[in-house]
């Protein structure tokens, strides 16, 4: 009989994680899901298809699966301007993501958000942020809502490490930390800020600012999704029993440029820098060379759930293509400035 290559389940968040557990198969096709979901992205705006710019998350994939994976639905993230990957790993659909890339009606904000103003309350997804840092303040109220409401919800806010420039981070890791609010801060370093590279940017080490606050820390390789999401489990049991915030900074890489727009990179990046990256640091190549190893997939079997993932990511593209876009009358509804 086949072996079925539909995306493994999603088992409970506090399952052990041996060698053998069918859940590594799945991290492979969520994260699978945001690359070949990013390369299509990448070639509606090619085509002149999709209004605007987006900003690729591909190369960081694992940050946001090996987290995703450790929360349940009704626990919160917030994410940002590079926000597609946060979406899908929370459970966000496909469909409805083409739609609102592509200001249709059926997409998650009536087409009126865009790329960077994705939000599903049914997932805890409280949103893309187009204001780099603008996620801490709303992930750390949410974090107060669910310490007030005696909840057992955890928060987590994915911010880049350009955010770490910013005043807001330090005012709600500090109320985090005296209120020992259930947040979880997930620095993605994929070492630029835009153009710049973070050292260039950024004082001291990046751990030391949560440091300072008596918030518990941990620095890691952000592209190996099995140990990035080990860590993520135990800080997220610590924050659901009630010890507060941490701070978890994943070393990653995008592999496109800041936006689908910028091309000629090599003025503040070296080519040969992208190739390492890609060659040696591919989050998802790295977690299939395990999974051989471990006899837990073989070169069949990838090409079984590539095909099955791209006719996933060609019928939700299709779907959008072919929606309608919303009432020229509603165009001031469901806005607020
Ligand atoms: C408050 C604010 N300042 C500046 C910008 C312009 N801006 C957009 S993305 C970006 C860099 C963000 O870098 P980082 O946080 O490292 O995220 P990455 O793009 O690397 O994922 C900047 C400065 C903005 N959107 N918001
Ligand atoms: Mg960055």
């Amino acid at each position: 009989m086949a072996r079925t290559i539909r995306t493994p389940a999603k088992k409970p968040a506090k399952q052990p994680t041996g060698a053998h557990d069918e859940r590594w198969l799945r991290f492979y096709c969520q994260m699978l899901k945001i690359r070949l979901f990013e390369e299509e992205v990448n070639q509606l705006y090619l085509g002149a298809k999709m209004p605007g710019l987006a900003h690729l998350y591909i190369g960081e994939e694992a940050v946001a699966v090996g987290v995703c994976e450790a929360l349940r639905q009704d626990d919160y993230i917030t994410s940002t301007h590079r926000g597609h990957g946060h979406c899908i790993a929370k459970g966000a659909s496909l469909d409805r993501m083409f739609a609102e890339l592509l200001g249709k009606e059926a997409g998650y904000c009536r087409g009126k958000g865009g790329s960077m103003h994705i939000a599903d309350q049914d997932t805890g997804n409280l949103g893309a942020n187009a204001i780099v840092g603008g996620s801490a303040g709303i992930a750390t109220g949410a974090a107060m809502s669910i310490k007030m409401l005696k909840s057992d919800q955890v928060a987590v806010c994915f911010f880049g490490d350009g955010a770490l420039g910013q005043g807001l981070l330090y005012e709600t890791m500090n109320m985090a930390a005296l209120w020992k609010l259930p947040v979880i801060y997930v620095c993605e370093n994929n070492q630029y800020n835009e153009y710049t590279h973070y050292r260039e940017t950024t004082a001291g080490e990046v751990t030391g600012r949560a440091k300072a606050f008596g918030i518990h820390v941990e620095s890691l390789d952000g592209q190996e999704v099995r140990a990035l999401h080990a860590t993520a489990q135990k800080l997220v049991e610590r924050a659901r029993r009630g010890d507060g915030p941490a701070f978890l900074e994943c070393q990653t890489y995008r592999f496109h440029g800041h936006h689908v727009g910028d091309i000629d990179r090599a003025y503040y990046r070296s080519k040969v820098e992208e190739a390492e990256w890609k060659s040696q640091r591919d989050p998802i190549k790295l977690l299939a060379a395990w999974l051989e190893k471990n006899k837990l997939a073989d070169g069949k079997l990838f090409q079984r759930i590539e095909n099955e993932v791209s006719a996933e990511i060609k019928n939700a593209v299709n779907f959008a293509l072919n929606a309608p876009y919303p009432q020229p009358g509603e165009v001031d509804q469901h806005v607020y400035a």
